[in-house]
């Protein structure tokens, strides 16, 4: 059968009937792609996963939670959406409001989204209001005017986004025939760890897995209100997609912590990068840098022997790495040739470099 989206295939555990009308792109069923070469280096006996949610159409897992809520909204009859973002969530909103054909308005943190984000945001034709300050100012500007102006809040806080993006958990439980032992997620505002938590209970309450995993959510140093125990006012890190202080779902967050059994962790920028890097030389895949915090902190955890051998672990890619060209191109300046156009220049380019 033809895949036509989360919604269509996971019908009975969403909130929708059959008058739904469903507002989708194919998002959804995205690899579990088994790292080949990145465990040896560590030297250590674990079976890591990325599920790489930058192959969404949009290039991130916002698109799970979108089309529910963007389908919900359509359904209660909103004619426009709105949401703060950092960047994926507005690409996200920006796409599937045009394919609804509804109005898009996103609230952006000025000169602190990735390249690709905005493009996405500009060519689908959101309105796009950039903000003097952070992705946080945005959430609470988000709130107040949801109820002054005629818009549905499409953030995280709306509940339809996380039933959205449980189904990615439903994907790795049927896919590894049971829950991976840890599952390690970049951390923003909390909403994608506690959804793919309601995944990975429902799917144990139906039978579908024999345990759950434990929820390891990784944030950047510098923008690491779950590692500080407290909101942070002034967040800044490389990866501008988690550059949030003050996480909408802090209390969800910590239950899936307690629940799980799992833990918050913190790595460096430079941390990030480096995880960016190998993962993209070392296994052909390529995800943005707020992605790479899930395997960063995995590679520290297993380092450290905090994560037994033979332990199974996935870790979520949350973004495609093309959504940030700059971050990436910087990493590696200086790693081209220039030459003539002549057939020796290139031979010899290619036998120095053999
Ligand atoms: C690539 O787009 O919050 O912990 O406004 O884009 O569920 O917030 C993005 C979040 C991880 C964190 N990785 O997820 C936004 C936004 C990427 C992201 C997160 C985001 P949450």
């Amino acid at each position: 059968m033809r895949y036509t989206g989360l919604i269509e295939h996971y019908k009975s555990r969403l909130p929708v009937d059959e008058n739904t009308k469903l507002i989708s792109l194919g998002e959804g069923n995205t690899p579990l792609i088994h790292l080949q070469n990145i465990p040896a280096l560590l030297g250590k006996n674990v079976d890591i996963y990325v599920k790489y949610e930058g192959l969404n159409p949009t290039g991130s897992f916002k698109d799970r939670g979108m089309t529910m809520a963007v389908t919900k909204a359509v359904e209660a009859g909103s004619k426009a959406i709105i949401c703060a973002s950092t960047g994926n969530t507005s690409a996200s909103a920006a796409a599937y409001a045009a394919r609804a054909g509804i109005k898009a308005f996103v609230l952006i943190p000025e000169g602190k989204i990735a390249l690709g984000k905005l493009a996405q945001a500009l060519m689908h034709g959101a309105v796009i209001i950039q903000i003097k300050g952070n992705f946080d100012d945005g959430m609470r500007l988000v709130k107040e005017v949801a109820e002054h102006a005629p818009v549905a809040i499409v953030n995280s806080i709306n509940p339809f986004r996380l039933q959205g993006q449980k189904t990615a958990a439903f994907e790795i439980v049927e896919e590894l025939g049971d829950s991976p032992d840890y599952h390690f997620l970049p951390v923003g505002n909390a909403g994608n760890i506690s959804a793919h938590w309601m995944g990975y209970q429902e799917y144990n309450q139906a039978g579908k897995s024999a345990k759950t995993p434990k929820m390891v959510g990784y944030q950047a140093a510098g923008s690491a209100p779950f590692v500080k125990g407290k909101m942070v006012d002034n967040p800044e890190t490389v990866a501008t997609a988690i550059r949030i202080g003050h996480p909408q779902s802090w209390d969800l967050a910590h239950t899936v912590e307690q629940e799980s059994g799992g833990w918050f962790g913190s790595v460096s920028d430079d941390d990030i990068l480096s995880a960016q890097k190998l993962l993209t030389e070392k296994e052909g895949i390529f995800c943005e840098p707020a992605s790479a915090a899930s395997l960063a902190g995995a590679m520290a955890d297993i380092k450290s022997g905090k994560i037994p051998a033979g332990s199974k672990i996935v870790c979520t890619l949350t973004g495609h790495g093309l959504k940030d060209p700059d971050t990436a191109i910087s990493q590696c300046k200086g790693d081209m040739i220039l030459i003539d156009p002549v057939m020796d220049e290139v031979k010899n380019a290619i036998l120095d470099n053999m």
